[in-house]
């Protein structure tokens, strides 16, 4: 059994979560039909009037929204508020064209800190923590958002936002933090900087990581944790859904419980819109059940991923989602073959290298060209120097076994690679610019 913050809601019953989804749901669609025109007729072309709606067993009845509204929408086509409700705006950048930005009315705000608590909670987080946050502040909703959940866990907070190492490693050492708050790439760089200062795991303060807002794996997990002498949790969000603390992991470190209370999940077939069981991959939609300013329905993450309502040993009740495979658009498609950076990363760890690479994408007389670039530590050097060629055909063939077709290896000197203070850039395609 483990602490909750919320514990009446984090632990009820199943059969009670949904009755609360249910009646939130009737309501919250009402809410958005009379409130906000472009949901409204997106409603009416599909002939779906609030009245249809009586709990969750109808929620297929509702049209998907997806990134492609939410610019056609842009700026406040999807305000259900008037402005003067409103309190805060968070804003994330697409890969193309327009911000999404998001509005919240206190009672959103308060809502996601909560959420934020839960998941500090969740990782053994009490009042007597020093929570360090270097997640970016400003319009992303990584700063904001853990910096609220700590404040009202009641955590000494350090709000660093992100960048400036050196200044990072000072005040951990200095203040004692005890939990860390930042992406997994630089909870990775800042790990990298602390051994080579010659900080061994066990000078160091932290206790658990909350690392997220980017895929991640659990080689990258268990690199972190050693380097770090820490407890690594993964945290999910969108900044669509209100940020980071959609779902959050507990310490059996299986999978992210979903607030479910707040955000009703399905996954569906990304090529059909189909609702699939649970247990199988598929594109992760969320409905918000009870946000005021920016109630998204039925909303279109593109994350992959499986719902597990697996027994949880922590005593939370809520469906749980296994880490994202990867954004459906970030699939890579080389030769004809589909491509996750995170396949690349586990065997990189696998084969003790570590997770600084970058894999560029060109085209060559009208062939895709796929080159992956690695860093060797400075402890391997010599080896290297030596066996270079051996190395890279040795990865090379592991990167072929685990993808399907082969890319071409190259080892790079250590720190070649830029660094990541926020979330890292596995992927230049040039092959767009053709
Ligand atoms: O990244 C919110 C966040 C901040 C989450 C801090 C966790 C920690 P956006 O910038 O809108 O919001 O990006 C959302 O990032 O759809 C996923 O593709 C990806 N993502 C977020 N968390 C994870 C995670 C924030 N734990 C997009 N694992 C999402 C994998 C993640 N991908």
């Amino acid at each position: 059994m483990g602490n909750y913050y919320q514990e009446e809601f984090e632990t009820m019953p199943v059969e009670e979560i949904k009755k609360l989804q249910s009646e939130k749901l009737v309501k919250q669609v009402k809410h958005v039909y009379d409130n906000v025109e472009y949901y409204r007729n997106m409603m009416d072309e599909k002939g779906v009037k609030p009245e249809d709606i009586h709990g969750i067993e109808d929620l297929h009845k509702l049209p998907f929204l997806s990134k492609a509204d939410l610019r056609e929408a842009y700026p406040k086509g999807l305000l259900a508020v008037p402005q003067d409700d409103v309190v805060r705006i968070q804003s994330t950048s697409g890969t193309t064209g327009k911000r999404v930005i998001a509005y919240y009315t206190q009672h959103d705000v308060d809502l996601w800190e909560e959420c934020c608590a839960r998941a500090i909670v969740a990782v053994g987080g009490t009042k007597e923590d020093v929570c360090q946050v270097c997640y970016g502040y400003g319009l992303f909703t990584g700063g904001p958002g853990l910096n609220g959940g700590s404040h009202k866990v009641g955590c000494m907070t350090l709000p660093m936002s992100s960048g400036n190492t050196e200044r990072q490693i000072q005040f951990m050492m200095d203040l004692q933090s005890t939990i860390l708050c930042c992406t997994p790439s630089y909870a990775a760089y800042i790990g990298e900087t602390l051994k080579e200062q010659g900080y061994k795991p066990e000078d160091i303060p932290l206790k658990a990581g909350i690392f997220g807002a980017e895929p991640w794996t659990e080689e990258m997990r268990h690199s972190i944790e050693e380097t770090m002498g820490i407890k690594a949790y993964d945290i999910y969000g969108l900044t669509e859904i209100s940020g980071p603390g959609v779902s959050f992991e507990c310490q059996e470190q299986t999978g992210m419980h979903i607030n479910e209370d707040h955000f009703l999940a399905e996954t569906i077939d990304p090529d059909t819109g189909e609702v699939l069981p649970e247990g199988s991959v598929g594109e992760l939609v969320f409905t918000c059940l009870d946000k005021e300013a920016f109630p998204m329905l039925r909303y279109r993450t593109r994350d992959l991923c499986i719902l597990s309502r697996e027994k949880c040993s922590c005593g939370r009740t809520f469906i749980k989602m296994k880490k994202p495979q990867g954004r459906s658009d970030d699939m890579l498609i080389i030769r004809g073959v589909n491509v996750f950076p995170s396949q690349i990363e586990t065997v990189l760890l696998k084969e003790g290298y570590t997770p600084n690479y970058q894999i560029v994408l060109d085209r060559e007389n009208n062939t895709d060209t796929f080159d992956v670039y690695v860093e060797y530590t400075p402890e391997d050097g010599d080896d290297v120097v030596k066996n270079i060629t051996a190395r890279e055909k040795k990865l090379q063939e592991r990167m072929k076994t685990m993808l399907g077709i082969n890319p071409k290896v190259h080892l790079a000197e250590p720190k070649s690679i830029t660094r990541s203070e926020g979330k890292a850039v596995r992927v230049i395609d040039r092959r767009k610019l053709h």
